[in-house]
């Protein structure tokens, strides 16, 4: 599907509390227009919460609960379990959360729902810190970046929750960015229509949080999975499939675009020394073989 055939009906409305080129609004775009009006969102404290608005106007067009941070998949149970109890089968309960409320604090929430089998799409936008509080590191802030609680660039390795996701086996995980928004949306209508746990994470560069000009968010986003720093796949049934560039880049068929290029667009890495860039690259290296076992390639 191409862009352009996209559906038309828009569930993020003008006039939203979200930055410019803010990549929360960009995804949730795309995605609730994959799902369509019977969907529920539920939604932790995050900037995404802000965007929502407050009690009784709402920037998204359908219904949104606001809770606690670390609620999400806790309170994603609650409701599909209140439609199971009411025979209502065609509504699609989705919790939408940022990754220091999915890689941090509401990981026990998520890891029970994932484990009881509930019947929801969790879909975590990363944008590798918590920025709706100022920009703090998350265990999904990269090795080497600045936030206002790594001064000098974080000095460990990012946690990678998706890996955590799986080894609970559930029907369907996947990763996304919102560069590449007819692949988000298959997956999104994809997860859909399966029964069961489904996990999701986009990619979400953030202008303020990452120092970059809000005209970029699209390129950085691309770049991300051009430079192999993101890589798009799928893992359905217990097996992984690379998508998109991911899939030229880790079979060989593609050469990789400069991280370096891309680390520079960045002022959160501005103070990367020699030593940091070896260490980024080599954790590259170790990820893009790791996943190559796992995808058997
Ligand atoms: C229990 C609790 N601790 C801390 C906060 C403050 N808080 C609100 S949003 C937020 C950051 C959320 O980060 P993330 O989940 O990554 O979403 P983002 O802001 O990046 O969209 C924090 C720390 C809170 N609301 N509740
Ligand atoms: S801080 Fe980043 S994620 Fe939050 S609203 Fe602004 S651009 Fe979006
Ligand atoms: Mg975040």
């Amino acid at each position: 599907m191409a862009i352009k055939d996209l559906p038309r009906e828009e569930y993020v409305l003008e006039g939203n509390a979200s930055c410019p080129g803010c990549p929360i609004t960009i995804a949730l775009r795309i995605v609730l227009k994959a799902l369509g009006k019977n969907t529920i969102l539920t939604i932790p404290a995050s900037c995404s919460a802000v965007i929502q608005s407050l009690y009784p106007k709402t920037s998204f067009n359908v219904p949104t609960l606001n809770v606690a941070f670390e609620t999400a998949a806790a309170s994603a149970s609650g409701i599909a379990a209140s439609l199971q109890a009411q025979g209502k089968e065609d509504i699609t309960v989705v919790a939408w959360a940022g990754d220091g409320g999915s890689y941090d604090i509401g990981l026990q929430a998520l890891s029970g729902a994932l484990e009881r089998g509930t019947n929801f799409l969790y879909i975590c936008y990363n944008n590798q810190m918590y920025s709706n509080t100022g920009i703090q590191r998350s265990g999904a802030t990269p090795y080497g970046a600045w936030t206002t609680t790594t001064w000098t660039g974080k000095k460990e390795r990012q946690k990678v929750l998706a890996e955590i996701v799986m080894a609970h086996h559930i029907p369907y995980v996947a990763t996304a960015s919102i560069a590449y928004p007819e692949d988000l949306y298959r997956k999104t209508k994809k997860a859909q229509g399966i029964r069961g746990p489904k996990y999701m994470e986009i990619i979400a560069p953030c202008p303020p949080g990452w120092r970059f000009d809000m005209s970029k968010t699209v390129e950085l986003a691309r770049l991300s999975v051009e430079t192999g720093a993101w890589l798009l796949y799928e893992f359905e049934n217990e097996r992984l499939t690379f998508t998109g560039p991911t899939r030229a880049i880790l079979e060989g068929d593609k050469e990789p675009a400069s991280v370096e290029d891309w680390l520079r667009m960045q002022g959160r890495f501005r103070d990367l020394t020699t030593q940091d860039l070896e260490t980024f690259k080599q954790v590259l290296q170790e990820r893009w073989d790791h996943y190559r076992k796992l995808a058997s390639l």
